[in-house]
């Protein structure tokens, strides 16, 4: 890809999977899956500040222009949350998705379409006002979004008092690492998600995996250890 480059901590071999990510961006939850999960991949990362996204070569692989772009198998796919559950759902040894027809396999898509329909979508108001309503709107937009998304933050809070220390309880899932990307998406937030006391724990829990730390040092990633 012209615009991008091959990162430098490139591993893997020309038939594996190739991530097209940016540090930091939602592409993140699947770079940590690949990484927690041990699938062999290549990283590619993508100059989001220089538009590197809206490029036709880029476009051909995800006419969205977002990362991640995901080439899995020889096919470009997009859609973090729908790449995690992928990547979980082929590694069922390591226990990441309940399995279809398990006890808990309805909570975790439950949790799974709550963040990707109701809590990610409230990040891309936050970080890009402008789109809902112009740049002279972006302010009022911001003030709107985070009371909608410390909302979130309580409602989440209460189901893991109930029900932690995980989303699915005992179970560890994609869920709770999804839950952390967005998390850390409100470190710099008036009130970020580790005001609330039990996604403070999980927060703490999910930082501490091996992954976690490679997963930063090969994004480059210093806020919020
Ligand atoms: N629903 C998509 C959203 C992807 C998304 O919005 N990515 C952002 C970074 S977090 C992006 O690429 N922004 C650059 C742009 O929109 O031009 C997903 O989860 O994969």
């Amino acid at each position: 890809m012209g615009p991008s480059r091959v990162d430098q901590t490139t591993v893997g071999s020309s038939g594996d999977d190739q991530l097209y990510y940016a540090p930091g961006a939602a592409s993140m939850l699947v770079h940590w899956l690949l990484l927690e999960l041990d699938v062999p991949h290549v990283l590619h990362l993508v100059d989001t500040a220089a538009g590197a996204q809206k490029r036709p070569e880029y476009l051909a692989l995800n006419p969205n222009g977002v990362v991640p772009t995901l080439v899995h198998g020889g096919v470009p796919m997009h859609e973090s949350a729908a790449l995690a559950m992928t990547l979980a759902d082929e590694h069922p040894q390591l226990g990441l998705a309940p399995t279809p027809g398990s006890a808990l396999r309805p909570a975790y898509n439950q949790w799974m379409f709550h963040l990707a329909n109701a809590v990610q979508p409230l990040f891309r108001l936050w970080w890009y006002p402008h789109e809902a309503a112009g740049e002279a709107q972006s302010d009022a937009v911001r003030a709107h979004v985070a009371p909608r998304i410390e909302a979130a933050w309580a409602r989440i809070d209460t189901q893991l008092e109930k029900g932690g220390p995980y989303l699915l309880g005992q179970t560890l899932s994609v869920a709770d690492f999804y839950l952390t990307m967005l998390m850390r998406w409100s470190r710099n937030m008036p009130r970020p998600a580790t005001d609330w006391p039990r996604l403070a724990q999980l927060a703490r829990r999910m930082r501490a995996r091996p992954s976690f730390k490679a997963l930063y040092q090969r994004e480059g990633l210093e806020e919020w250890t």
